[in-house]
């Protein structure tokens, strides 16, 4: 795994500290950048971070391992899951003991659940005041426990280096996932040989993995998959986040192109296939696009690609792909065959090998189908109930900003977001031309993860423009940060669609609970969006209201150099259609007044009882 590192190790056989040799683990992992906050229990460590890079620093050069410092821990996990996003590397985050540590739960669930490799180590009061309620201590292995892929408690300060190189490991391989090192200052203070190599044992991790890695699809299962293909007439791919994750996407699109199936992917697989190419039907589900919901139901053979089924694309399962006859499943994860829904056919091994030979195998056997009825169907359904919304109006309506915005960056551009309306119209109206260009927080759904992302994608991207589109609710959950990027002078442009509430929230008031905005209006907040840019240091913050300066301020606001803040006073009654009501089918979905609708289903059918599950 230790892809940089030489054997013997040069520094092999010397003293070092334990916070010397930590960090000389991250760099030989790779490590590029940190994102961290200190305090008292991690203070050794970054004292090691100085040193290492003064002893490495260059002429004119960059530090080889700089600190970025956020206004809080919680941005600090996600600047350093942007970079992992849009890297493909392992994110580093580092923080202090007690609260420092307990400020990065949220990143940390949310790596887990998105599948984002990121380490994150804290520093932990001494060994011998652990379990004393010391001052700054928090039980972080047994609150990571059950938020993170795995947890090490460093207490054997001889085992320090193997574990901080076993948590890459782990972070990085199979199911990607976040893992927490905790360590205690005695531990960094400790002074001990430098070895150079070795890691954990994880005999029961490790064999698993390797069985895993080592599963190719076998010839019968390839005939079982070629019969099942052969037999399709509307065939359709679900490809998931596990497409990007497993630098899979090359693969999916040859795969696919090779045989002419038509993809959709979830919110998480957005940028696996190139989302302006014919047979892209865009993102499927809850806010899908109308025409990939209405391909999902008209499909005859479904085939799953590193998705999982979850409940904002299989709402009800029993009804999911209900003309399919045959659904197959490719995935790294084998607790995901059969989790939700129920497959004919199912392979678990790394998708690009698994991709690869299936097309191989299937050319080889000169499979040659004719889906010309399904594609013209396909683009039927593309034109028919093609993406839409209320283009007359006085008012700016948020689709118009994105599409403006996307006219300048044409599918090029790094786009991060908050959680909310604004998340959905970005996934629905940018185009993704390639994988890792688009970082949302997919499964936990966790406001104020934008601005930070997007900051840490600019880290890993230097030179491709970062855009963070976000909410007046979510930016205001982590918006110290809008320091953090003229302090490190990180260019990222910063869109929010203020909307004056929780639009999300409030979509929901008004189809669920007769309109009363419980807690998500905030027209009367009294934030000025713009003074609080200006006072943090931006030379481009400017609010627009007017329809007609928006094409003008769009594009003086992607040309500026430097951090930019745009404000766009927005519709604040515009909702996220098309929509599947929670626990429904896609027959049910409801598109609104701009989106054409194959059945008769009108927003106050959606079923109230469905909501009590979430
Ligand atoms: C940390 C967190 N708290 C609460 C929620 C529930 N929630 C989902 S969307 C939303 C409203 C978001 O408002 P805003 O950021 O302004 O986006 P909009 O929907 O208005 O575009 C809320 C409160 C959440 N997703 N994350
Ligand atoms: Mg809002």
């Amino acid at each position: 795994m230790n892809a940089v590192l030489k054997t013997p190790h040069p520094l092999a056989g010397q003293t070092m500290t334990g916070a010397d040799i930590l960090v000389q683990i991250l760099a030989d992992e790779g490590v590029d950048v940190v994102f961290g906050y200190s305090g008292g229990a991690i203070l050794p460590s970054y004292d090691a971070i100085f040193r290492f890079n003064a002893r490495h620093a260059k002429p004119g050069m960059a530090e080889p391992m700089p600190l970025i410092v956020p206004a809080n821990e919680q941005s600090a996990g996600f600047m350093a899951a942007g970079y992992s996003r849009a890297s493909g590397k392992v994110g580093v985050c580092m923080v202090t003991s007690g609260p420092g540590a307990t400020n990065t739960v949220t990143p940390v669930r949310d790596c887990t659940a998105d599948s984002i490799p990121m380490v994150v180590i804290c520093g932990q009061v001494p060994t011998a005041a652990v379990g004393t309620d010391a001052f700054q201590e928090a039980p972080i292995s047994s609150i990571m426990g059950a938020a993170a892929k795995h947890v090490f408690l460093v207490t054997d300060p001889t085992k320090l280096e193997a574990t901080v190189r076993t948590a890459f490991e782990i972070a990085r391989t199979g199911r990607p996932g976040p893992v927490v090192v905790d360590i205690p200052k005695d531990v960094q203070n400790w002074s001990g040989p430098f070895k150079g190599e070795g890691r954990l044992p994880l005999p029961g991790y490790r064999a698993r993995l390797k069985a895993v890695y080592e599963n190719t699809i076998k010839p019968e299962q390839a005939a079982a998959f070629h019969e099942l293909l052969g037999a399709a007439k509307r065939p359709l791919i679900y490809a998931g986040g596990g497409v990007i994750h497993g630098e899979a996407a090359q693969s999916l699109r040859a795969f696919a192109g090779a045989f002419g199936i038509p993809v959709t992917t979830t919110l998480m697989g957005i940028g696996a296939v190139d989302t302006t190419e014919p047979l892209c039907l865009q993102m499927l589900g809850m806010h899908g696009t109308a025409f990939a919901n209405y391909a999902v139901d008209d499909c005859d053979f479904l085939i799953a690609i590193g998705a999982r089924f979850d409940d904002r694309v299989a709402g009800n399962p029993a009804k999911f792909a209900p003309s399919a006859r045959a659904i197959a499943h490719f995935d790294i994860d084998p607790s995901e065959i059969n989790k939700v829904k129920r497959v004919h056919w199912h392979h678990v091994g790394e998708l690009n090998r698994a991709l690869d030979g299936l097309r191989e195998y299937l050319a080889g056997q000169g499979f040659k189908p004719d889906y010309a009825d399904w594609h013209a169907h396909i683009a039927d359904l593309k034109k028919t109930y093609a993406m839409n919304y209320e283009r007359g109006g006085e008012l700016i309506q948020p689709h118009a900003v994105i599409e403006e915005i996307n006219r300048l960056t044409q599918g090029e551009a790094i786009v991060a977001t908050g959680v909310g309306q604004h998340q959905m119209w970005a996934a629905q109206y940018f185009d993704f031309k390639s994988p890792r260009l688009w970082l949302t927080s997919g499964s936990m759904g966790t406001m104020g993860f934008g601005l930070p992302a997007a900051l840490g994608a600019a880290y890993a991207q230097p030179g491709k423009i970062v855009i963070d589109i976000d909410g007046d609710a979510s930016i205001r959950m982590n918006f110290g940060e809008l320091e953090t990027a003229t302090t490190y002078n990180i260019p990222v442009k910063i869109v929010v669609l203020n909307n004056y509430g929780d639009g999300m929230v409030k979509q929901w008031q008004r189809l669920f609970f007769e309109s009363r905005y419980a807690g998500s209006e905030k027209s009367l907040h009294t934030k000025d969006f713009i003074k609080a840019a200006e006072a943090d240091g931006y030379k481009f913050a400017v609010r627009v209201g007017h329809k007609a300066d928006l094409p003008r301020v769009v594009r003086e606001f992607i040309a500026f150099p430097g951090p930019a803040l745009l404000e766009v006073v927005i519709d604040p009654m515009a909702s996220v259609y098309p929509m599947v009501g929670p626990g429904q089918g896609y027959d049910q979905m409801i598109t609104g007044e701009w989106i054409p609708s194959r059945t008769a289903a009108k927003p106050d059918k959606v079923d109230a009882q469905s909501t009590q599950m979430f």
